[in-house]
């Protein structure tokens, strides 16, 4: 293979029909601030999702700090070490005490049978991430929650489209946010959005990514500049139209990867959860102590094939400077994420990569 394989290439639809949304942006000259876009695509994403509000956001980071305001969280929140850094840079960003929580070693998702002993007269909140958009044990997490009076807040970056018994995951917990990064199975460049339950949330959610304005004069809270760009939005209307096509190639990617790796020794495919609950959005492997090569060697050995697979998600959150001071940190706290941070490769999943593609990495993988 000469051409680089990246872990991930965004879908993108045919230029030319991007070409009338940017007619119509030229021609309103409207180009932010809640413009025809931005409502259309919280209208469509409310519908293609079956969610009953989201507001739209500049990037999953932002949608991510305003959750945690909008629910006036403050304090100390439970969360995972095993996610993209953003998650908890959430809650610094919030003067938030972050206590990690250690996962559950098949989902990767935080442990709920771990998280009661972490919870003090401090605790607000609880912040799990559907890692892969593989769901939380969300029944468990909303009862620790409701016992002991916490608002849940998921960070469903990864979960996009996810639905458990025909309901959508982001219907859970008090708020989702999600991320339309490039990278992510739904993109809008960059981009984010906050799922919530009721028009009151979302208006205050409104306000507080419009700086905290209420009108021309009023001004209510410390809010943010988090809105999307009508490019953006447009770019993300068009998107959805393709969601569902993206959605069945990545599923036979998916498949076929644990076809061609099934009996390979010390490779261990995670998920395989099916349609209900998974988006295919990752393809994360674990590589075994009886693999001939260590995780980082397979890394190298792919790489030096010009094959970029990740090590999402290594090193954990709670081993980055500002965090491993923390008790929670401590790696003896959280010996799944520490042991899973060393085995896990995410391999290429995206809806061009080719059978060839595929067949040459898991290759190189078999090969001795
Ligand atoms: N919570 C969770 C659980 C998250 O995973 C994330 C983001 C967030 C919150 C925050 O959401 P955002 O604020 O980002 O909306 C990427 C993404 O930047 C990040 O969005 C994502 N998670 C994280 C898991 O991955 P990198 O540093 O790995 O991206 P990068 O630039 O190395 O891209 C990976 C590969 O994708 C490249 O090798 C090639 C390909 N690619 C990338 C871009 C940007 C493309 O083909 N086209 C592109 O435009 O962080």
């Amino acid at each position: 293979m000469n051409n680089p394989i990246f872990v991930t290439r965004p879908y993108l639809p045919p230029l030319e029909e991007f070409m009338p949304y940017l007619n119509k942006i030229w021609d309103s000259q409207i180009l932010t601030n809640s413009g025809q876009f931005h409502q259309q695509l919280e209208q469509a994403l409310c519908e293609y999702l079956g969610v009953n509000h989201i507001a739209l956001f500049t990037n999953g980071t932002i949608a991510l700090v305003t959750a945690l305001q909008a629910l006036r969280i403050t304090g100390e929140v439970i969360s995972t070490p095993y996610s993209f850094v953003a998650t908890t840079h959430a809650l610094l960003w919030n003067g938030i005490k972050p206590v990690f929580v250690d996962v559950d070693p098949h989902t990767l998702n935080l442990d709920p049978a771990k998280i009661e002993a972490a919870i003090t007269p401090k605790t607000t909140a609880i912040l799990p991430v559907h890692c892969y958009g593989y769901p939380c044990d969300v029944e468990a997490i909303q009862k620790i929650a409701d016992n002991y009076n916490l608002k849940v807040i998921y960070d469903a970056a990864h979960a996009f489209g996810v639905k458990i018994n025909e309901n959508s995951l982001l219907n859970y917990g008090d708020l989702s946010v999600l991320s339309f990064h490039a990278t992510k199975v739904f993109n809008t460049f960059e981009g984010g959005a906050i799922v919530c339950p009721d028009a009151k949330t979302k208006l205050r959610i409104d306000r507080l990514k419009n700086f905290g304005f209420v009108d021309e004069v009023t001004v209510v809270a410390t809010g943010i500049n988090g809105k999307m760009s009508e490019f953006n939005a447009a770019f993300g209307l068009l998107q959805l139209k393709y969601a569902d096509e993206a959605l069945s190639k990545r599923e036979k990617i998916d498949t076929l990867y644990r076809k061609l790796l099934q009996d390979v020794k010390g490779i261990s495919c995670l998920g395989g959860y099916g349609k209900q609950s998974s988006n295919y959005s990752y393809f994360p492997i674990m590589v075994e102590a009886d693999y001939p090569l260590s995780r980082n060697g397979l890394y190298d050995k792919l790489k030096e094939k010009n094959v970029f697979s990740r090590r999402y998600f290594y090193p954990l959150i709670s081993d980055f400077p500002m965090y491993k001071g923390l008790a929670s940190a401590n790696r003896s706290n959280l010996p799944v994420a520490t042991d899973v941070a060393s085995k896990i490769l995410c391999l290429p999943i995206y809806p061009a990569l080719t059978q060839d593609e595929q067949l040459f990495i898991v290759d190189l993988i078999k090969k001795k």
